[in-house]
This record gives structure tokens, C-alpha cells and sequence, in this order.
């Protein structure tokens, strides 16, 4: 028997299982593609050759594969062997998928954990980065001397969707925010100013536009959009961007979303109450 399994040896699941060896952890690992555990059976880990052996190895079995398909194939590949044992599963899954697995998995007599990785494979073994968890409070309890060997780690709650929903929601920000970061240095090429010369001048303006953030949070979390002080809807009104994109030849589709939400807000009356009441249109959508 070995403290841990790992399936899974990709980037992130070749980090996470050298981050348990070097934290004196015994471990099974396995992959789908062989050869992939050399170094880790080098330094000690015990490799498996099928998904069975490895789960009945190991009482923790940690399952870091693709997509939530992949998750799906590969456990029901060991159902039998996995009754009993707890599974913290850290692959990329939405919230409503990583609920559906914590039913499968209380079916089955399993504990279940599911992590959700804000980290890159290379922060793995240090505190810059952060995994947030869900699910099952007592396997979060009884395993966070192992988590924390990764990076630091935070508890969401019971509801096994929570770490997922976090997650995605802070990379739904950033993503966007990279989007619009790409639309502007798309404008500013048509003047001829290179891309690395606007992220010298747009880094630094996000970086201090993100104090506004906790504003806005404020007013979101009182509900109440007509706190004096605040940049109205109306005024925030987009549509010169949007026609300076289309001027420049640029697909303005980015901040064409962006003035749709505002204008739907606008036209529903609401013109004169603040910008966070976006929050209430993006609600009415969901
Ligand atoms: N890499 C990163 O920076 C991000 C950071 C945030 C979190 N993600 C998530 O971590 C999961 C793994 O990501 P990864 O980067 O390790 O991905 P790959 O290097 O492509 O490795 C994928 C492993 O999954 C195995 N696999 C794929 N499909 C199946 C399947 N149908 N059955 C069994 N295993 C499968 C694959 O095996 P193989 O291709 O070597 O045979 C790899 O072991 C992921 O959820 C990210 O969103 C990483």
C-alpha cells in the first residue's frame, strides 16, 4: 500500500504527483499513455498498469486527467475498487459536472473532494498559487497536510460545485480581460504602435482600474444602484468605442458586449443608476 495514488501524468498531474514525493509521500501512479511515470518511479513511486491496480494501492486516490468525460471513463474503469476509498478529483470540470460526480460517488460508497487548480504546474510546491476545494468536509480535514503540499489551499463548502464555480468565475474575469486587452492593442495597430508598446501603457492602467473593484462590490452587494457618486449607466454609454473599432476596421465584437449589457439596463430605464447594475442584466440573462 502507498499513502497516494496519481492519475493522471500530465503538466498538472506530473507536478502534483513530484510535489507528494517530495513531501515524503508514498504513491501509486498511473497513466493512460505509458512511459509517462519514469521519472517518478526513478525517485521511488510504484506505477501501475491499469486503473484498478492503481486505486486498490492506495486508500487516496487523487484523479487529475482533462475534461470531466475523461474523469468519467477512467473511474468507471475502478468503481468496485474505489467503494471505500476517498477520491479528490482536480481536473478542470463545471460546477454542475463536479455535483454530478459527487452523486456518483456517494452512490458508490466513495468520499469525494473536488479541487479546482488556480495554478500553473510550475507554482505547484510553492504558495503562489491557490486550489480551492469542495465536497466532503472530512476527507478536506483529514487530507490538508497532504493538499497543502501543492499550494495553499481554501474550503468552499459542501456543495461539491463550489471550488469549480470560484474558479471559473475568477477566469471568466481574467479571460476578459485579456480579451480586452487584445481588441485594444488590435486598434492601436492600425496608428502602428506595436502590441508590446500599448501593454506598457495598458498594464499598468488595469492595474489601477482594478481598485474600482471593491466599489463596485459595495454597491452590488448593498443592491441599491442609485448611490450618489457613482458613474451612471448613461454616462457609461460605449457606443463611440464601438464605432471607433469599426472606423479603425477593427471587430468591435468585445466592447460591443459589453454596450449591449449597459444599453439593455439603459432602455429597460434605469439610465441614470450606476454602471454595477450590469450585475442585474447579466442576472436577468443567466
Ligand atoms: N496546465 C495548466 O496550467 C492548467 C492549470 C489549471 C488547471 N488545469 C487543469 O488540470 C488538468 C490537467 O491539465 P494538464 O495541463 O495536466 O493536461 P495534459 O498535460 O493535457 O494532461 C491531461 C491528462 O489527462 C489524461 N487523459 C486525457 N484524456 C483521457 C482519457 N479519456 N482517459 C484517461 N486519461 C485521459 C492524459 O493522458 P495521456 O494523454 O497522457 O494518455 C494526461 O495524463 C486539466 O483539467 C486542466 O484543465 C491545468
Amino acid at each position: 500500500m502507498t499513502d497516494v495514488t496519481v492519475l493522471g501524468l500530465g503538466a498538472m498531474g506530473s507536478a502534483l504527483a513530484t510535489a507528494l514525493l517530495d513531501g515524503g509521500r508514498s504513491m501509486t501512479v498511473w497513466n493512460r499513455t505509458p512511459g509517462r511515470a519514469k521519472d517518478l518511479v526513478t525517485r521511488g513511486a510504484g506505477a501501475a498498469d491499469s486503473v484498478a491496480a492503481a486505486v486498490l494501492a492506495s486508500p487516496v486516490v487523487i484523479a487529475c486527467l482533462l475534461d470531466h468525460s475523461s474523469v468519467e471513463e477512467t473511474l468507471g474503469l475502478a468503481v468496485d475498487e474505489l467503494r471505500g476509498r476517498t477520491l479528490v478529483n482536480v481536473t478542470t470540470t463545471t460546477p454542475n459536472e463536479a455535483r454530478a460526480l459527487a452523486s456518483w460517488t456517494a452512490e458508490h460508497g466513495i468520499d469525494y473532494l473536488d479541487g479546482a487548480i488556480m495554478a500553473v504546474p510550475a507554482m505547484i510546491g510553492s504558495r503562489a498559487g491557490q486550489i480551492f476545494y469542495s465536497g466532503s468536509r472530512a476527507a478536506y480535514d483529514a487530507l490538508l497536510p497532504t493538499l497543502d503540499v501543492w499550494t495553499t489551499s481554501e474550503y468552499h463548502g459542501e456543495d461539491a460545485g463550489q471550488a469549480s464555480l470560484v474558479d471559473l468565475a475568477m477566469l471568466s474575469g481574467m479571460y476578459q480581460m485579456f480579451t480586452g486587452f487584445f481588441h485594444g492593442a488590435a486598434m492601436a495597430a492600425t496608428m502602428g504602435m506595436s502590441a508590446s508598446d500599448f501593454a506598457a501603457r495598458q498594464a499598468p492602467f488595469l492595474a489601477a482600474m482594478t481598485e474600482e473593484l471593491a466599489g463596485y462590490a459595495k454597491v452590488i452587494d448593498g443592491g441599491d444602484y442609485t448611490v450618489a457618486g457613482q458613474q451612471s449607466l448613461e454616462f457609461s454609454d460605449l457606443s463611440h468605442i464601438v464605432r471607433a473599432s469599426e472606423e479603425q476596421g477593427i471587430d468591435p465584437a468585445p466592447i460591443a458586449a459589453v454596450q449591449a449589457l449597459i444599453s439593455r439596463e439603459i432602455d429597460a430605464g434605469y439610465g441614470s443608476e450606476g454602471l454595477p447594475r450590469v450585475v442585474e442584466s447579466l442576472r436577468a440573462d443567466g
